[in-house]
């Protein structure tokens, strides 16, 4: 063994600011901006920050900044140390050095994956929740909490200091995520600054982007096995599937590293890919975990294994997915998820189907309900979808079917626990009043919330296996 992992690390200044530096981004985006910078020479370097907690930054400060993003394959493991992170800091700790790093001159692109609910805003109408605490705080404190807060802050300090402002480039599963974040930003500088806003309008820049690859969160275990690998100790490591792909709309305020000779496609408009990949990948990611979830399946490979789910999952996208989808150019939906099949079969990825279960309320209305809505519209039967919505329903009441408690993480767990009832009509009735999640296509919808009884009935009698099975 040669103790731990350490590359010396690069004082030269960063290029990019990430928010959010979780496995995630580490495993894709940062992976993606190292091979572009090794390809063309572009000086790019990153500076991560944590929003949240130290953890990541104290065990990547030990190793210089440096990390292992190990590939699993379903023939093996291959693995490359990143080097593209310059520093890490933690928002809680000094706000005020995250600020300063963001307004920095030779900063270009803030890039984020601070989760869905990180953008403290409706998942419903994507518009920014002005009475979310961190957002309240944010209007009247100079340092801020919250992710919109740190966007608009660094972009007034950039303004007073006669700089362009960058491009935020989100890497979050929202549709149109560029026009997300936008909106977020444009609201809460209208209430901080007007005038700032009218500058942010005029020359901010926000790409959509689609981001795809899975990352399974690292267990003690994959510690062991990694090193036992590579005969080095990494205390942060991330874990991938071989796939990837990023789709990104190329409107950068201020130049961007050479995205293009590493793979990334740049397009003019996102918006297909993104639905496309919310709805046939993440839509059924979700359906999986919480059906999975309660049949006792730990992983989407141990989903996948039970032939019953693996066919309610190729019906979810032949019979009600595809249908509703115009595919982006140059892409065959049944193709595309016939790789998507393969990919969750990967025995090598063991992706906890309570880690996909997370945050649910912000994750159905773009994964599974646009969908349901536009198929209802047309007059059309998504039973598999309906099954999946009653399964989350089920999941979030915080009790599985042998009735033991279930962790449920969701902003808004304890609502959600709080709506279930013995008769399903009224847990329907319940939860189809959450205006914040259902569509007021779906909220009005006599015939839908008919549906979801008659699927939450039979998920509760007959259990998760048996209801899948049609
Ligand atoms: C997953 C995603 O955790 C989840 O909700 O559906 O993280 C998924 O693995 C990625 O979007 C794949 O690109």
């Amino acid at each position: 063994m040669q103790g731990r992992l350490h590359r010396p690390p690069s004082d030269a200044p960063a290029g990019i600011v990430h928010l959010g530096l979780g496995a995630f981004f580490r495993a894709h985006g940062a992976v993606f901006i190292a091979e572009a910078m090794e390809a063309t020479d572009g000086d790019w370097g990153i500076i991560g920050v944590s929003l949240q907690s130290p953890g990541t930054r104290d065990r990547l400060k030990a190793q210089g900044w440096a990390y292992t993003a190990l590939e699993l394959g379903p023939e093996g493991e291959a693995s490359q140390v990143v080097t593209v992170l310059r520093d890490v800091l933690v928002a809680p700790e000094d706000p005020q050095a995250v600020l300063d790093a963001m307004a920095a001159p030779t900063v270009r692109i803030i890039s984020l994956t601070v989760t869905e609910k990180g953008y403290c805003h409706e998942p419903s109408t994507g518009r920014l929740n002005a009475d979310h605490p961190d957002i309240r705080h944010d209007i009247s404190n100079p340092l801020p909490k919250s992710a919109p807060g740190f966007l608009v802050r660094a972009l007034q300090a950039r303004r007073a200091a006669n700089l362009p402002p960058f491009t935020v480039l989100c890497c979050d599963n929202l549709p149109e995520n560029g026009r997300v974040v936008r909106g977020v930003v444009m609201d809460l500088a209208r209430l901080i600054d007007p005038a700032l806003a009218s500058w942010i309008e005029e020359k901010g820049a926000f790409p959509s982007t689609m981001v795809d690859r899975i990352v399974p969160a690292t267990t003690p275990a994959d510690l062991d096995r990694l090193e036992a690998l590579t005969g080095q100790r990494d205390e942060a490591p991330v874990m991938h599937e071989p796939f990837r792909q990023w789709v990104v709309e190329d409107r950068f305020a201020d130049g961007r590293p050479d995205l293009a000779a590493v793979g990334v496609q740049l397009v003019d408009d996102v918006t297909p890919f993104e639905h496309m990949k919310l709805r046939m990948l993440n839509g059924t990611h979700s359906s999986l975990a919480y059906l999975g979830y309660l049949a006792g399946h730990e992983t989407i490979a141990d989903t996948m294994a039970d032939p019953v789910f693996a066919r309610f999952v190729d019906r979810l996208w032949t019979e009600e997915i595809i249908p509703a989808l115009t595919p982006p150019p140059g892409e065959d939906l049944h193709a595309y998820a016939r790789a998507l099949h393969d990919r969750y079969a990967n025995p090598a990825i063991r992706h906890r189907t309570w880690q996909i279960a997370m945050d649910g309320s912000q994750k159905l209305p773009q994964r599974i309900l646009g969908t349901i809505a536009e198929r209802r519209a047309a007059g059309r039967q998504v039973p598999g979808l309906t099954l999946a919505v009653a399964a989350w329903m089920r999941y979030a009441s915080g009790q599985d079917e042998a009735g033991r408690a279930i962790e449920v993480k969701d902003p808004l767990a304890p609502q959600l626990a709080a709506l279930w009832r013995d008769d399903p009509a009224e847990t329907v009735a319940g939860f189809l009043s959450l205006s914040q999640v259902f569509p007021p296509a779906l909220r009005d919808d006599a015939g839908f919330a008919a549906d979801l009884t008659e699927a939450l009935r039979r998920l509760v009698r007959d259990g998760a296996r048996a209801a899948a099975d049609v």
